[in-house]
């Protein structure tokens, strides 16, 4: 009887290999769930591994199959084939678990080829730096903003895995900055903050978690206005939050009307300014909306962006807001999605600062500033 381990992404795949080399009269033994230790495990997902057992006649009746056994190596999870007539030569042995040491760097999915520097570069360097940069890629990260990261690399010229993926986190660290969100609130300060974006990414939703926060937590004086006239729902909606929360809440059609609702809150500590959804596609919207938003002095804009978004519709938005000057963004729906790329992207295309994240529909729960720690981690692999 021997035993033979196996490895897969799932207990599917691991079965899968048992099977096509061992046959239908491999034994499983045990199954077990292998996890990543250390800083590595930023790189990796956990893997099953399977260990199987069969009789060696019977296996070795199986010309083509049974005549290989497999050494796993617990680092890379990479299982090496070697056919038992092979003889037992150390040396070649050595070799073989530095290769397969170093063959976890090479990623099945290349996506592409990371720009590098003219200076002789070590292989072992070049390795990790391609395997970094496929998992940018992986995470939807544009080619362009991983190629910067990566470039420190090219600069650090690291042959240690932990030591490149602390350069790489903290770059993406400096390229996400310090997201900056509404902090304290002096008290009569009237701080007006205006809520923008495409339809339906959650806009007043969250200015209804953020209402919530500031009166129930912070007991401040908050005053909500809508511009969103475009549907009755929308208001009720608004309407419905200002009701629980006991805040006033003013409707307003025109320019006029929004420095009347302005100075009738004056003495309000937080003003928070609803707007509808507008399309990116239309341009007429969004000048009116630009409009409105200059018509009042000392203000926070924030944009607000949903995280399911593609890239290239998230770039036509922002181009289309170009016009409205230092807005923050927030991303809403962290919750559908696992992909934080687009984060780093929009982030780094804009140069706005970043502030809030929501993950669910939950009022006022499911918000908090973003963390930028953990999008870096999962940026590079970790919480996978
Ligand atoms: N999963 C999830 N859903 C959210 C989140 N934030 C808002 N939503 C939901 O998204 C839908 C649209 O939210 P709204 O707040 O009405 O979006 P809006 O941007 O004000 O929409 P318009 O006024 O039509 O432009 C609602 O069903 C919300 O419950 C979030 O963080 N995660
Ligand atoms: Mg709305």
């Amino acid at each position: 009887m021997k035993l033979v381990r196996y490895q897969g992404e799932n207990e599917k795949e691991a079965m899968l290999k048992v099977k096509e080399e061992l046959g239908k009269d491999a034994l499983i033994v045990n199954i077990k769930t292998i996890k990543p230790k250390g800083f590595y495990k930023l790189f990796r997902k956990t893997s099953i591994e399977v260990t199987a057992a069969v009789d060696e006649n019977i296996s070795n009746s199986n010309e083509k199959k049974a005549n290989k056994e497999f050494i796993t190596n617990e680092k890379s999870g990479i299982i090496e084939q070697k056919t038992q007539n092979e003889n037992l030569d150390i040396k070649g042995l050595e070799k073989k678990i530095e290769d397969i040491q170093s063959l976890f760097l090479n990623q099945e999915h290349v996506k592409g080829e990371p720009k590098s520097d003219n200076e002789v570069t070590s292989n072992k360097v070049n390795q990790i730096i391609k395997s970094i940069y496929n998992q940018l890629l992986d995470n939807e990260v544009d080619e362009a903003v991983a190629n910067e990261i990566i470039q420190e690399l090219h600069l650090k010229k690291t042959e240690d895995l932990d030591n490149a993926l602390m350069v790489a986190y903290n770059k993406i660290i400096e390229i996400l900055e310090k997201p900056e969100i509404l902090d304290e609130i002096e008290k009569g300060s009237s701080k007006k903050v205006f809520f923008i974006g495409p339809t339906g990414v959650g806009k007043t939703t969250t200015i209804a978690k953020i209402a919530s926060h500031y009166v129930l937590n912070q007991k401040k004086n908050v005053a909500l206005i809508t511009a969103d006239t475009y549907r009755i729902a929308a208001v009720e909606q608004l309407r419905t939050y200002a009701n629980i929360l006991c805040i006033p809440l003013k409707v307003i059609y025109s320019v006029e009307e929004m420095e009347e609702a302005i100075n009738e809150f004056q003495d309000k500590d937080l003003i928070l300014i609803d707007t509808a959804g507008r399309s990116h596609k239309n341009e007429i919207q969004i000048q009116e909306l630009g409009h409105l938003i200059g018509s009042v002095e000392d203000k926070e804009t924030y944009l607000v962006l949903s995280a399911t978004t593609k890239y290239k519709d998230l770039i036509n938005i922002t181009k289309r807001y170009n016009h409205i000057s230092n807005y923050k963004l927030i991303f809403t729906k962290f919750d559908e999605t696992s992909c934080y790329g687009n984060i780093l992207n929009i982030k780094k295309k804009t140069n706005a600062k970043l502030s809030y994240s929501t993950f669910g529909q939950n009022v006022p729960d499911d918000i908090k500033e973003i963390d930028v720690q953990e999008i870096a981690k999962h940026l590079l692999g970790g919480n996978e």
